[in-house]
């Protein structure tokens, strides 16, 4: 089975800590993110992730793909269904992503993942939707407020995982949406929220970087 992904991709590290936290053995392929053609290939879509599975099937939505992998529920997926997510966790993931991806983006591009094509490529088109990169770093301290603002919000409901003394699909999704933040230099998550992903990570025996900077 593979793993298309992109290491900065939120959607592609929920997936990342499922197969890890499942022990599912998988070949990783992190793709570079100007290649247009394997993705539309494998699925008709430019968007990871896409798993490859033993039929040579591919999917490409994280929650789909977890809930497959995920054949004993260990991560009761039917919450994703319910209104705990679909109102309130991803108006989270929302106010997060928002936050995370201004920060961290004119970071991410200069991580191993990239090289000078692909930096290019990512600049440019995520520079139409939110602006230019040297503009994002200036304003970094108003993303951080709003940011500060979404985890005094997140740890109130710690108890120690979202609402949950057991670790579901829901933190699965939040500790991916704020997993890009610990490459944000100067950046210190609270002690609680840390440990909130640092237990999540474990758990999951999760490596950010592996595919480029272990091996
Ligand atoms: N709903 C999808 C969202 C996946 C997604 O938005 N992936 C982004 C990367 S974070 C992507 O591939 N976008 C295409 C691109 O950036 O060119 C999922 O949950 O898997």
């Amino acid at each position: 089975m593979k793993l298309y992904h992109y290491v900065h991709c939120p959607f592609c590290v929920r997936v990342r800590l499922a197969l890890g936290l499942l022990n599912i053995k998988f070949e990783s392929i992190v793709l570079p993110y100007n290649d247009e053609k394997t993705p539309i290939d494998l699925t008709g879509k430019k968007m990871l992730p896409i798993f490859k599975w033993e039929d040579a099937t591919s999917s490409n939505e994280s929650l789909d793909i977890i809930k497959r992998l995920d054949g004993d529920n260990l991560l009761k997926n039917e919450l994703v269904d319910t209104p705990l997510f679909t109102e309130e966790v991803e108006n989270l993931l929302s106010r997060i992503g928002t936050q995370v991806h201004s920060l961290c983006m004119p970071y991410w591009m200069w991580t191993p993942e990239f090289d000078k094509e692909s930096r290019n490529y990512f600049q440019t088109k995520k520079e139409v939707k939110r602006g230019p990169f040297s503009k994002l770093i200036q304003n970094k301290s108003e993303y951080l407020e709003k940011l500060d603002l979404v985890l005094k919000d997140l740890e109130k409901n710690l108890s120690p995982f979202y609402k949950s003394n057991e670790m579901t699909i829901v933190d699965i999704a939040i500790a991916s949406h704020l997993w890009g933040m610990y490459i944000f230099p100067e950046f210190q998550f609270s002690e609680k929220v840390n440990t909130y992903l640092q237990t999540i990570g474990d758990n999951c025996k999760f490596d950010y970087h592996k595919d480029f900077w272990l091996d």
